[in-house]
């Protein structure tokens, strides 16, 4: 042991008696830690002492703040008192003239009530709300006159969902800006009217120059806006786009903030600083059927979930009749009861008289009692709410745009059905209230100020300013101001060229004894996309923490995969050539486990053509088994914004995803495939196949503009790939072609359609029955009996409604009606697939398939299982035959022995 060096000895008890421990540097520092601890421990006591009087957690928050303000780097506490978060000294003097703003939000709040109970009147059920809007007619219009950016002048707008069933409210704004006519407004949810009505809710779909984002499915606003804010950063970061950054401002219910997409993806904006992106929650402590949080507080406890995730959090509670009070002596005893009383009270008080809120609120301490002496009852029950107070909303919202760093999230509370009175305002029924009697409207008409005369009020006139009133002036110049009208959806981009076909050429060969599978010939396919010059950098790959599994993983060093934050620590693989590399302008999505969030990427990256004026091609590649099954309303929405790409279900089909199981086998996504009327699916067997499809998808999506997407499966399973028989292309695109002629020579001849990899079942069949029961089969390669069965449908209904004419013939019928024999049909996928064009091939369709539940087991095992190998086509075959009166009895019976199929094993469809 060194000279004079203390050893060092281990900590004692009588160390920690003693106390001292936190004070090591000397004696006059530690002297001072003890005063402060000292002191803490009064304060301490007082707290104890003072458990019930709700001035413990004031005391800790005021604490804190200074702590903060100081500069100190403390952590933010998970929720704070129940009033604003931003205190009346620090309000921005309000920017406009607020009361021309309150004729014009009157007008609209009219309207908006107006064309819902006019619609009612006619078409009893029609539907549509009311109490919505109401709520949150002052949030929208503090945005519309000081906040929203327009896309005039070829800028990027403000990107902004609408809580959809407020939709009357956009519709009403955009009549008194003399955008739309009273005509249209007269038809709301009459879309099929002879004068084209108004959709129900926000639908690019069937409004596509007026809304950009479907919204109205609860929830899934929220999470696309989450990515939508993100893709502006990826574009930025790869150096797409270079203009002023547009704010995504997302507007959702508190009832909608139960979904748990709407929470889901919290964190990543918090990770990623979206500070581009505001989402107002609209907390009018209601939802369809009654209080969102009727014994405790929705705000309170978003306040946590938000806070905890990272978010900027801004309550607006309470409106400025409520300032004077909290200036108070009696302001800790006001928060404190204003905490005590849980939404189901808050909701309660918007429904009964002032004198009820002055017994029930404040009554229950003499001195709030005393605190509104001043007040008549008619005043505390005017008494706001923050969400309709424009100088608490404008003060939030500029809080929100000037915030950085973070997303930000305004909590406002407010009341439903505001301005209903009777007929709704805060009462359980608003929601689905949709007619006022003539009191009713008289009322509503008074309260708003609507320059109409008592028996006009009983039509419900639509009512809005002259052009050249002050009002019509001021609201039209703000918008111009502000870049214009919002929500507009406008199509600024330009065509694309799209790669020659010989850039694609390859895929169309023989692979020769190479094998691969129809999974790593797309990512091949995709691999050269990326370095196309022109193409690759519009192409945005997606992939839900997937990639080694659809061999992806070499991409990750071609393209990189995104991170604002670049790569921070060195990859353990990093002396691999193809390490998991993040960067800052990467080029891949890898999202992790979140198909949800995944397909909101590839909304935001199929709809960047319209929204963003710059086209982009997005592929998202997922389990099948985890897409239409689990994200199925996301796809919906894509199709409703007409979003544009490619979605690629691999590890496709019941059988060829061997060992896996009944969780993952997918046999049915094709079926729920099929009803979204703007996708495209395919169901390949061969790159060649492939490659034609994702050239002529590129060419029709992105060179000719249609507004349609495309579903692709792709599986697991290693084969030689043939060259494309000459002039296959058509019927790849139209659904049907014939892959591999019969013998011809046999005595009899059958139709096999194969699809995926059990086209080559089709195929080992077609060998077996020529040999062994002296059938020429053709087989067909099947790759969408989607397209084949729109296509007819159409004929069909043309022949129906033009009777006298000569009928049409589907592409189908054409091909199919020169064949001879029996047609059977064996996929992945349910039998309801080939099923779809059944009436329509000659003498019927025997369709084989997987229904029923996956089991993990080896492919041969579950080929056989579910009656898709080539021995039970074989039999299908030889029993359609029969059938047809072609193929004695016997024979199938034969055949079952000789093919070593267990006749009475019980049928896999409902196992
Ligand atoms: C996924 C989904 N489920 C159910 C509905 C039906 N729905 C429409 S509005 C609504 C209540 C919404 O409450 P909230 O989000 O609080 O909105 P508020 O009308 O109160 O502003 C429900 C259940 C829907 N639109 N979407
Ligand atoms: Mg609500």
């Amino acid at each position: 042991m060194e000279v004079g060096k203390k050893e060092p000895r281990d900590t004692t008890e009588q160390d920690y008696n003693r106390k001292d421990l936190s004070a090591p540097q000397g004696n006059n520092s530690h002297n001072a830690t003890r005063v402060w601890l000292d002191s803490l421990e009064h304060v301490l006591e007082f707290l104890l002492k003072n458990r019930d009087s709700g001035e413990a957690p004031l005391l800790m928050e005021q604490l804190i703040e200074r702590l903060r303000d100081s500069g100190l780097n403390i952590r933010q506490p998970v929720s704070t008192s129940y009033i604003n978060t931003i205190p009346v000294e620090k309000e921005p003097p309000y920017p406009g003239d607020r009361e021309i703003e309150r004729r014009i939000k009157s007008y609209i709040r009219w309207n908006a009530m107006a064309m819902v109970v006019k619609a009612n009147r006619i078409h009893h059920g029609i539907g549509g709300h009311i109490s919505t809007f109401a709520s949150c007619a002052t949030l929208y219009e503090v945005g519309f006159n000081h906040f929203f950016r327009g896309s005039d002048d070829n800028k990027l707008g403000d990107l902004i969902y609408f809580q959809g069933h407020a939709s009357p409210g956009n519709y009403s704004r955009a009549y008194v800006e003399w955008r739309i006519e009273a005509k249209r407004l007269h038809h709301f949810r009459q879309e099929l009217a002879e004068v084209p009505g108004l959709p129900s809710y926000p639908h690019p779909y069937l409004m596509p120059e007026f809304w950009q984002f479907p919204s109205v499915s609860m929830g899934l606003a929220p999470i696309m806006s989450i990515y939508q804010a993100r893709f502006l950063r990826y574009l930025k970061a790869r150096g797409l786009v270079q203009d002023e950054e547009p704010r995504v401002w997302c507007f959702a219910g508190d009832g909608e903030m139960d979904e748990p997409e709407s929470t889901g993806s919290l964190s990543l904006a918090a990770r990623e600083n979206l500070d581009n992106l505001i989402w107002v929650v609209n907390c009018n402590l209601q939802r369809l059927d009654g209080p969102v949080r009727g014994n405790g507080k929705i705000i309170q406890e978003l306040e946590a979930i938000f806070r905890g995730a990272g978010w900027n959090v801004i309550k607006v509670i309470w409106g400025s009749d409520w300032d004077p009070l909290l200036r108070s002596e009696h302001r800790d005893l006001l928060i404190k009861r204003m905490e005590e009383a849980v939404d189901g009270d808050y909701q309660k008080y918007s429904v009964e008289p002032g004198s009820y809120t002055r017994k029930h609120f404040f009554g229950k301490y003499p001195e709030l009692l005393e605190l509104v002496n001043h007040l008549t009852d008619d005043q505390i029950h005017k008494l706001l709410r923050g969400g309709h107070d424009p100088q608490k909303v404008y003060t939030a919202y500029k809080t929100a745009v000037e915030h950085k760093g973070s997303p930000t999230v305004i909590l406002a509370k407010t009341v439903k059905g505001y301005g209903m009175g009777e007929a709704g305002e805060g009462r359980n029924i608003t929601h689905q209230q949709k007619q006022l009697n003539e009191k009713e409207l008289r009322e509503f008409r008074t309260r708003f100020d609507i320059p109409l005369k008592d028996e006009e009020v009983v039509e419900t006139p639509f009512y809005r300013p002259p052009q050249d009133s002050p009002e019509t002036k001021y609201l039209l110049e703000r918008r111009k101001s502000l870049g214009g009208f919002v929500p507009k959806r406008r199509v600024k981009s330009q065509p694309l060229e799209i790669p020659p076909q010989d850039f694609f050429d390859e895929f169309l060969k023989d692979s020769g004894q190479l094998e691969a599978s129809t999974t790593m010939s797309f990512v091949r396919l995709l691999a050269k996309l990326l370095r196309h010059p022109a193409i690759g950098k519009r192409v945005v790959p997606i992939i839900p923490d997937e990639a080694r599994t659809f061999g992806m993983d070499a991409l990750f060093r071609q393209v990189g995969i995104y991170s604002p934050k670049g790569q921070l620590y060195e990859p353990v693989d990093r002396e691999t050539l193809l390490y998991y590399q993040e960067a800052k302008d990467g080029q891949i999505l890898e999202e992790g486990i979140t198909e949800a969030g995944s397909m909101c990427s590839f909304i935001a990256a199929g709809t960047s053509y319209a929204n963003l004026g710059f086209p982009m091609i997005p592929f998202y590649i997922f389990y099948s088994m985890f897409g239409f099954q689990r994200v199925g309303d996301l796809i919906w929405a894509a199709a409703d914004s007409k979003a544009k790409g490619f979605l690629l279900g691999a590890t496709a089909g019941r059988t060829t995803l061997a060992g896996e199981g009944l969780q993952h086998q997918d046999g049915q996504s094709h079926i729920l495939a099929s009803a979204v009327p703007t996708l495209l699916t395919y169901d390949p067997a061969f790159a060649y196949e492939i490659a034609v499809i994702v050239r002529d998808g590129m060419r029709r999506m992105y060179q000719n503009g249609e507004e349609i997407y495309y579903y692709l499966t792709l599986y697991n399973e290693n084969y030689a790939m043939p060259a494309m028989p000459e002039g296959a292309e058509e019927g790849v695109l139209k659904g049907l072609y014939k892959f591999r002629r019969g013998n011809g020579r046999s005595k009899h001849k059958a139709q096999i359609f194969g699809s995926g990899p059990i086209l080559r079942e089709a195929l080992r069949a077609q060998e077996i029955l020529a040999e062994k029961y002296d059938i020429s089969a053709d087989v067909w390669s099947a790759t969408s009996y989607k397209l084949l069965r729109g296509e007819a449908l159409q004929a069909k209904r043309w022949n129906m409604l033009h009777p006298t004419e000569t009928p049409k013939k589907s592409y189908v019928e054409s091909l199919l009606e020169k064949e001879a024999g029996a047609f059977v049909a064996v996929s992945d996928y349910m039998k309801i697939v080939p099923d779809q064009i059944a009436p329509w091939v000659p003498g019927g369709l025997l369709s084989l398939g997987t229904d029923g539940f996956g089991r993990s087991d080896t492919r041969p095992r579950l080929r056989r299982y579910f009656g898709v190998d080539a021995e039970m086509t074989v039999l299908a075959t030889l029993y359609a035959l029969h059938q047809k009166g072609a193929v004695p009895a016997q024979t199938v019976a034969r055949a079952i022995k000789d093919l070593g199929v267990d006749a009475e094993k019980a049928a896999p469809f409902f196992l």
